[in-house]
């Protein structure tokens, strides 16, 4: 149906901000934003601006999208951060899988994800695009497609929130400039159904991972993998037989939801320190 547009003011109305930029057809950067009206043309320049500013090549597209969001959109509190400081790979496996374990999940269900992301999750042995839905009793894989997976989308954070982040990070000691938009990601995963979630970056120079879940928040495990090995992934564990999975992919896909408040998380420390603190 075709709106006259009648003048009316747009200023209330939000939008969905996508960019994404590539070169002989490969991905190099992407961004979404959920913004209202009068920031669109400023956002819009800086995205250009950042694709434009990779390093690794220009880009020979650049693409955007504005669309106004229609749906009503949905406030979250990020989760807490904590980060565990781990010995090496074993060890952060060992205990990020204990973490999943006292999260109810299933022992093969665990199994399989950190097999899968090792591998490549997809069937032709790459990673995906997206992220697997695992049952956590079964292992089962449930995305519609393995090859890609689900994407999360529509997900951002109210204006000053970044910077209540960047300032919460600072207090307690942790860097890394990829914990933004996996925060984003794991609180938009964490705040449905889903029991937790496993994550770590495809970058080869990027070791850090995570497990989230409602309890233990967002919690981060130093060298989850070995730096230069190129596989990484994420695995979403939810309880197939008690949800409706293709509204909770729908949910994740374009539902919008903003960060509104960032909760206090806490100072690296040692997986019995971390335990402690659940202990009731
Ligand atoms: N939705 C679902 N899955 C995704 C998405 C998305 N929007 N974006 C990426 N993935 C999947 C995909 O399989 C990627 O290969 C994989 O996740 C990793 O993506 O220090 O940077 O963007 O606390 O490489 C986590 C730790 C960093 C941050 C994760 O992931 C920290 C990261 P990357
Ligand atoms: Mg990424």
């Amino acid at each position: 149906m075709v709106r006259p547009f009648n003048g009316q003011d747009q200023s209330n109305n939000s939008y969905s901000l996508r960019m994404r930029a590539s070169r002989e057809g490969m991905h190099i950067s992407g961004a979404e934003r959920i913004l209202p009206f009068e920031r669109l043309s400023t956002e819009l320049t800086s995205l250009l601006i950042r694709a434009l500013d990779q390093g690794i090549g220009n880009p020979d597209e650049v693409h955007f999208s504005i669309e106004e969001i229609k749906d009503e959109i949905l406030y979250a509190e990020s989760l807490p951060i904590s980060t565990i400081l781990t010995e090496a790979v074993e060890d952060s496996r060992k205990k990020a899988a204990e973490l999943l374990f006292i999260n109810g999940i299933s022992e093969i269900a665990i199994k399989r994800a950190f097999d899968n992301i090792s591998k490549g999750a997809s069937p032709d042995g790459n990673n995906m695009r997206g992220a697997m839905i695992l049952d956590i009793k079964t292992g089962e894989r449930l995305e519609p497609d393995p090859y890609r997976g689900i994407r999360v989308s529509r997900i951002d954070f109210l204006e000053g929130t970044e910077n209540d982040l960047k300032n919460e990070m600072k207090r307690i000691g942790i860097n890394g400039h990829r914990i933004k938009e996996a925060l984003a990601i794991a609180t938009k995963v964490i705040m449905a159904v889903a029991k937790a979630e496993l994550c770590w970056s495809d970058n080869p120079d990027y070791t850090t991972g995570y497990i989230a879940s409602k309890r233990y928040g967002y919690v981060r495990f130093n060298d989850i993998k070995r730096k230069g090995n190129t596989k990484g992934g994420r695995a979403f564990f939810v309880s197939g037989s008690n949800i409706n999975i293709d509204s909770y992919i729908n949910f994740l896909q374009i539902k919008p939801v903003l960060i509104k408040k960032i909760t206090p998380g806490f100072i690296p420390c040692k997986w019995v320190e971390f335990l402690r603190r659940y202990e009731d």
